[in-house]
């Protein structure tokens, strides 16, 4: 089944409080208007921004068992910092569930935290929007957006950067797939511009 916009903003109403509601909100006009600008698929933006935080509100330790359950867990990180679940666990539920089919879609709701190795623009487009959309205010937000703008391939380059740089000055320990996610985008954008460090 296709994710219809409008079903899944009235699951979100449901399901989100109402600050995550409206960051909700802001991620799915963020992403629209970003799919229009670089020529992807506006109304798949939409519904991915839609359903990125759908998972988020559930009590950690019923997401850890659900991850659990659904054989989500993939490094000891996971476990050591659920945080990291609700994005995974939100895809696998409206496929299971939901019987939504849309892969691509799904994939940019599932990796919209920690990101993966060879992302799609769509993917790109989620992780990105999730933190720069209208509601973030961290001071360097709109050099993240222009840079967006631009190319969108260095522009999350520069947000999962940012990302690692936060975790970082933080003291918090960064999942093996931020760094993944780090590199490959890295070289990916090296391979763009014809790099000798490719
Ligand atoms: O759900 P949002 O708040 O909108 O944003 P998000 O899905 O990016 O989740 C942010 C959370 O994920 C935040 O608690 C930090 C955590 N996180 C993201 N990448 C990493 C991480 N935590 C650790 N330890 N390591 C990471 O690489
Ligand atoms: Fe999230
Ligand atoms: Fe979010």
């Amino acid at each position: 089944m296709e994710l219809r916009a409008e079903e899944v903003l009235n699951l979100a109403a449901r399901v989100l409080s109402e600050e995550r509601f409206k960051h909700t909100l802001g991620v799915a006009d963020c992403a629209e208007e970003m799919a229009r600008h670089h020529g992807l698929d506006p109304l798949k933006a939409r519904c991915a921004g839609l359903a990125h935080d759908l998972a988020k509100e559930i009590p950690i330790k019923d997401q850890l068992s659900l991850a659990r359950r659904w054989d989500l867990l993939h490094y000891p990180e996971d476990e050591q910092y659920p945080a990291v679940l609700h994005g995974p666990l939100a895809a696998y539920w409206l496929e299971h569930y939901y019987k939504v089919d849309d892969s691509e879609v799904l994939a940019a709701i599932a990796s919209h935290t920690l990101g993966r190795p060879g992302m799609s623009p769509l993917e790109m487009l989620i992780y990105s929007a999730d933190l720069t959309e209208p509601r973030r205010d961290f001071p360097e937000v709109d050099i993240l957006r222009q840079s967006l703008y631009d190319d969108l391939g260095k522009g999350t380059l520069d947000c999962v950067e940012r990302t690692l740089r936060y975790l970082r000055q933080r003291n918090k320990p960064i999942h093996p797939l931020t760094q993944l996610t780090y590199e490959d985008l890295q070289r990916r954008q090296n391979v763009g511009t014809g790099s000798k460090n490719a």
